[in-house]
């Protein structure tokens, strides 16, 4: 069968600044609280630090030629706040621009649409001293930097991104594994507010400038938690918690429902957890956006009983490999819940959805990434059938370009289509990038 999509279906690839940039502090830019934590021992694996990354910040145009040679269709990255104001509310950096401004002509000069994120994790450090998300006074830090966003990249950028995975800023607060590493619950819930009334604001502030063809929306990844045994009271409980309270459901219930659930206003106040909220806050969060960008990378399914099992082992300080299940197919069920649940009936795209493998020795296992190929067809397979089933998704970026600084896992973990020699900086195409420009120059593949 041949799993055709229509002819203008916007094929991608995902980047994100602090990634890839590298360029830590060349031309002006400031730390972010990434440059901070990952100088805290034993934050990233391996102790790997950001600094360089990929060079794209010097290597912008040969990433673009590389995906020129793909035929990718639309480019997504993130602005760095650091690189634009390096102190987060102060002068306007002229070299951060200059760099954006160059990325942007550059993609548009060989025809790939910018897609554009305000936010990807990487808050200027000296915001963070002075609390952060946490403190209310975020909401004019970002809508500021929003601002100069939109005066030099307003009509050029045609799809914008206020947050990617605001759920990053709940895990940097509460359990600590990402920056800033602080653990505080109830903390981390106040960000998540003032973090959702930045996204609110800045969609007005958008609105505001009238731009005749760009458009706004917001990413949330969504790892929907299924019970393992159907009817079985513990794994329910277990997968509605994941979902509800400490998955997606913090975010999607405000942003296209209008306040927080009943499950998570319940957890909140038995927990003493409630964040400080204003009136109109929850107005101001559910604004009307122009689309929705989806982060996919699996469905998960929760069995109390081996949750226990491995608690008991972790507190017996023993060690254990969770070997991956991949359930790609969910990414359907998914897209019928984003319409059904919640509403949205605004076109959706799929803006990251991808597969890691271990760095190791062997160069040339990692090149050959069947693996890769047989997960992302399979995600495409499922979307392709959530299309069929009349659910609007516009486009699909996997993640990523190249394999980049995953975070905590530094460089240890390959996300790529192409392979990234940290020692030289050289990219090597691995096979998926030749598989995934077949399939964009067929619109499709056959199976
Ligand atoms: C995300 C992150 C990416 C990660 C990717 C793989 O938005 O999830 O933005 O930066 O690298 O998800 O874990």
């Amino acid at each position: 069968m041949k799993y055709q999509f229509p002819k203008d279906f916007m094929w991608g690839v995902a980047t994100a600044a602090a990634q890839i940039e590298g360029a830590a502090f060349e031309d002006g830019r400031g730390p972010s609280i990434w440059d901070v934590f990952s100088r805290i021992p034993g934050k990233i694996h391996g102790g790997d630090l950001p600094e360089v990354a990929c060079d794209s910040y010097h290597r912008y145009e040969e990433d673009i030629a590389l995906m020129k040679k793909m035929g990718i269709r639309s480019y997504r990255f993130s602005f760095s706040w650091s690189r634009i104001i390096p102190d987060g509310t102060g002068e306007i950096n002229p070299e951060g621009i200059r760099y954006y401004k160059n990325l942007i002509a550059c993609l548009k000069k060989n025809g790939i649409v910018p897609n554009a994120t305000m936010y990807h994790w990487d808050l200027p450090y000296a915001l963070q001293i002075q609390g952060g998300f946490g403190n209310r006074n975020i909401v004019q830090w970002f809508c500021r930097y929003a601002g100069v966003l939109l005066d030099n990249f307003g009509e050029d950028v045609d799809l914008w991104v206020t947050f990617n995975e605001p759920i990053a800023v709940y895990v940097g607060h509460a359990y600590g594994f990402f920056a800033p590493g602080l653990k505080d619950e109830k903390y981390a819930r106040q960000c998540l507010h003032n973090l959702m009334l930045c996204h609110g604001e800045a969609v007005k502030l958008f609105r505001s400038r009238k731009l005749a063809n760009a458009k706004i929306g917001i990413v949330v990844d969504v790892w929907k938690h299924y019970p393992a045994r159907e009817g079985n009271e513990e794994d329910e409980a277990i997968a509605t918690f994941q979902n509800e309270i400490a998955g997606y459901g913090m975010f999607l219930h405000p942003l296209f429902l209008g306040g927080y659930s009943d499950e998570l206003t319940r957890y909140m106040k038995e927990k003493d957890m409630t964040p400080e909220i204003r009136e109109g806050d929850m107005d101001v969060i559910c604004q009307k956006l122009d689309f929705y960008g989806l982060n996919f990378y699996n469905g998960l399914y929760d069995n109390a009983d081996e949750i226990r099992k491995r608690e008991e082992i972790r507190k017996a300080g023993g060690n254990y490999q969770d070997r991956p299940v991949y359930h790609e197919e969910a990414i359907r069920d998914v897209l019928h819940m984003l319409v059904e649940k919640y509403g949205i009936t605004i076109p959706i795209y799929v803006t990251e959805n991808g597969l890691m493998q271990e760095d190791g020795p062997d160069v040339e296992k990692i090149l050959n990434d069947e693996e890769r190929i047989r997960y992302v067809r399979n995600v495409l397979k499922a979307l392709h059938g959530a299309m069929e089933d009349g659910i609007c998704v516009k486009g699909y970026y996997l993640w990523s370009l190249l394999d980049n600084f995953e975070w905590s896992g530094g460089y240890s973990m390959r996300y790529g289509l192409h392979y990234t020699n940290y020692k030289t900086l050289e990219r090597v195409p691995k096979k998926s990038a030749g598989w995934y420009a077949q399939v964009i120059a067929d619109d499709g593949f056959e199976e």
